[in-house]
C-alpha cells in the first residue's frame, strides 16, 4: 500500500497550533495520522491576499502537511456560503436556516476542483485516500475525472438527514449522488447510513444488498463508524489536570456547590438556548437546588461572520443574563457563561470537577464533548452525563440520562435526577459508558475505517450476482 492521504477542509499545521482549539475533526485526524506516515491535505485557514495561490508543504513527524490558501471569493462562497449556510443547516435538519445562492454553489464546486487539481500533483496510484466531511462531497468525482483509480473513502462527521430533507437542498441531484464516486462512505450512526441509503434508492433508483450499492461497474459501500476519542489518554489527562492551579481555583470558587458543565462551539445545532431554558425551568420547579448548583457554560464563538451565529450569540448572552438576574443572589450566580476557548487539559480538569455533564444538542453527528466528559470522570465518584437523544453519541452512550432537548421538562427533570443520583447508580452508569468508549476509541475508529477501505472489492463483478443499477 502507498501512503495514507487525509483530505479535510482545514489542516491543523503543527507550527500554527495553539493549545486551545475547538473542532472535533482536527482532534480525530491528528490522532489518526499519529502512528502512520502520510499526507494531510487541505485549506491552511488563511485567506490569500495575492491572486496566484500556491500550495505550501511542511513536514513534521513524518507527516507532510500540504495546504493551500483560499481566495477571498472562495472563502466567501465556498466556506461562509455553501458549506456553512446551506450544507451545515440542511444536514442538521434546519432547512429554515439555509440560504442558497447559485454563486455559492459554483464557489463550492470550484474549490473542490482546486483541491483535486493540487492533489493530482502529489497522488501516487496506490495511495489510500480518506476524505473528511461535507465540505468535500464532490472531491472523489473531481479526482476520478483526472483518472485516479485509488481507493477513496469518505466520512461524514455530521448527520445525514432523511431524503425528505436532503431533497430540499437545491441541486441535490448533482451533489449527493456524487458520493457514489467513493469506494466507502462512512457515517456516525446507523440512522445516518440508512437515510443515505434511502436517498440512493428513492432518488437514484439504486438498490443495495447489505449497504453495498452497484453504480455502473463500480461498487460503493456504506457503513457505520462512530467516531471516538483518545479515551485512555483523556482519562489520564483529567486525572492530572484536576490539580492544575486554574482548575483548583474554579473548584474553590464553587464553595461546595455542585458544578454542571456545558462545553460547545457557539452553534445553533448545539441547543444552548433550549438548554438555558431547561435550566431556568429546573431552578423554577426544583427550588431546593437554588444556591446549591453552578452551571458553567463554555461556548466558544465560531463562524462569527455568519448572521445566524451573531443572532444566537445575542440570544444566548441575554438569556444567561436574564436568568442570572431573576434567580441570582448577591453571593450566587446560577450561570457562568464564558465565550473563550480552553485547552483540552483545562477542559478535562473541569469535566472531572463537574457533577453533571449537560450535552443537549438539537442534532449532532456524534458530539465528542459527551465522550470527553465520561472519560474524565473519577471512577470512584463519577459525575452523570445528560445527553440529547439526537446526538450521534446517544447510540453508544445508552447508560447516560437520555433526554429530548426540545422538551424542557425532560431536561429539567434529568438535572434533578443527576444531582440526586446515588453513588452506586453513578458508578454503574459510568462503568458501562467507560467500557464502550474504551473499546471504540479513536484508534479503533480509524483502524476500522481504513481496514474497510482497503478490503473493499472495487469492481461490481467481485460482488457476484449482486443487485445492480435500478430502473
Ligand atoms: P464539532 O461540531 O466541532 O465537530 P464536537 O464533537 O462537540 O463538535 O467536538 C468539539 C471538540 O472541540 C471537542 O474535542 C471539544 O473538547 C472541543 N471544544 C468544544 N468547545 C470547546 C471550547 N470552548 N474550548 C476548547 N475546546 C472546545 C464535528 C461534528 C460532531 C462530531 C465531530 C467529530 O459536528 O458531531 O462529533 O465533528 O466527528
Amino acid at each position: 500500500m502507498g501512503q495514507l492521504v487525509i483530505v479535510s477542509n482545514r489542516v491543523g499545521i503543527p507550527e500554527k497550533n495553539v493549545s486551545a482549539r475547538a473542532g472535533g475533526l482536527e482532534v480525530a485526524v491528528k490522532a489518526t495520522l499519529q502512528d502512520k506516515s502520510g499526507i494531510w491535505f487541505g485549506w491552511s485557514g488563511k485567506v490569500a491576499t495575492q491572486t496566484k495561490i500556491a500550495t505550501q508543504k511542511v513536514v513534521h513527524d513524518k507527516i507532510a502537511y500540504i495546504t493551500l490558501d483560499l481566495s477571498k471569493e472562495d472563502h466567501h462562497e465556498y466556506y461562509n456560503g455553501f458549506t456553512n449556510r446551506v450544507l451545515w443547516p440542511i444536514l442538521h435538519y434546519r432547512v429554515d436556516l439555509a440560504e442558497f445562492s447559485r454563486r455559492d454553489l459554483s464557489g463550492y464546486l470550484r474549490v473542490n476542483e482546486n483541491f483535486a487539481r493540487e492533489l493530482h500533483e502529489v497522488l501516487e496510484p496506490d495511495d489510500l485516500i480518506w476524505v473528511h466531511d461535507y465540505h468535500l462531497m464532490p472531491l472523489a468525482k473531481a479526482l476520478r475525472r483526472r483518472g485516479h483509480k485509488n481507493r477513496i473513502g469518505f466520512f461524514l462527521h455530521i448527520p445525514c438527514p432523511p431524503p425528505e430533507i436532503l431533497t430540499t437542498l437545491p441541486n441535490h441531484e448533482r451533489l449527493i449522488p456524487s458520493l457514489c464516486e467513493y469506494d466507502l462512505v462512512g457515517f456516525q450512526t446507523g440512522d445516518d447510513a440508512f437515510n443515505f441509503s434511502r436517498y440512493l434508492t428513492r432518488e437514484c433508483g439504486l438498490h443495495s444488498r447489505d449497504f453495498n450499492f452497484v453504480v455502473a461497474d463500480r461498487k460503493v459501500r456504506i457503513d457505520v463508524f462512530p467516531v471516538g476519542i483518545e479515551t485512555a489518554a483523556f482519562a489520564d489527562l483529567a486525572r492530572r489536570s484536576v490539580r492544575l492551579p486554574f482548575v483548583q481555583r474554579v473548584i474553590t470558587s464553587l464553595v461546595g456547590r455542585a458544578l454542571i458543565i456545558g462545553v460547545d462551539r457557539l452553534d445553533y445545532s448545539k441547543g444552548i438556548a433550549n438548554r438555558l431554558s431547561a435550566f431556568e425551568l429546573f431552578l423554577q420547579t426544583q427550588a431546593q437546588w437554588r444556591g446549591k448548583v453552578t452551571y458553567l457554560q463554555i461556548a466558544t464563538k465560531s463562524r462569527t461572520e455568519i448572521p445566524e451565529y451573531a443572532a444566537i450569540e445575542q440570544e444566548i448572552g441575554s438569556a444567561a443574563g436574564r436568568i442570572n438576574g431573576a434567580y441570582g443572589e448577591a453571593d450566587w450566580t446560577p450561570i457562568r457563561y464564558i465565550n473563550r476557548p480552553y485547552s483540552h487539559s483545562t477542559l478535562a480538569g473541569l469535566y472531572r470537577a463537574a457533577r453533571v455533564g449537560l450535552v443537549t444538542p438539537l442534532r449532532d453527528g456524534m458530539n465528542l464533548v459527551a465522550k470527553e466528559y465520561i472519560a474524565s470522570q473519577n471512577p470512584e465518584d463519577p459525575g452523570v452525563l445528560i445527553l440529547s437523544r439526537f446526538a450521534g453519541a446517544a447510540h453508544e452512550c445508552k447508560a447516560a440520562l437520555l433526554v429530548n432537548p426540545y422538551d424542557p421538562d425532560s431536561v429539567a427533570a434529568a438535572i434533578g435526577q443527576a444531582l440526586a443520583m446515588p453513588l452506586a447508580e453513578r458508578r454503574d452508569r459510568y462503568d458501562s459508558l467507560f467500557k464502550v468508549l474504551s473499546h471504540n476509541d479513536i484508534q479503533h475508529w480509524a483502524a476500522r475505517f481504513l481496514a474497510a477501505l482497503e478490503q473493499e472489492p472495487r469492481a461490481a463483478s467481485e460482488l457476484g450476482e449482486m443487485a445492480s443499477l435500478g430502473s
